[in-house]
């Protein structure tokens, strides 16, 4: 039996997966061994904040303005993929 581990923190918006070939053999004089395949899946989390176009932004709006009046539009991208 074995297990297999991560060496370091895999990221998903550089490797979303990873195909390992796991060999096991038997420790006789002449080793009888083989292989399997292992797919192994990268699920994606929430680890990039989004980033808008400046750091701080400002927006004014009239008292007693009515409901859904447009306050201000901004830009944002999310380096996390999907
Ligand atoms: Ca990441
Ligand atoms: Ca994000
Ligand atoms: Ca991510």
């Amino acid at each position: 039996s074995g297990s297999i581990f991560t060496k370091s923190p895999l990221d998903y918006e550089m490797e979303r997966s990873y195909w390992l070939v796991i060999e096991a053999s038997n420790q006789a004089s002449r080793p009888i061994g083989s292989q399997i395949e292992v797919y192994v899946g990268v699920v994606n989390v929430n680890d990039n904040a989004p980033i808008t176009e400046e750091m701080l932004y400002y927006a004014s709006i009239p008292e007693n303005s009515p409901a859904n009046t447009p306050i201000i539009t901004l830009v944002a991208r999310d380096d996390d993929d999907d």
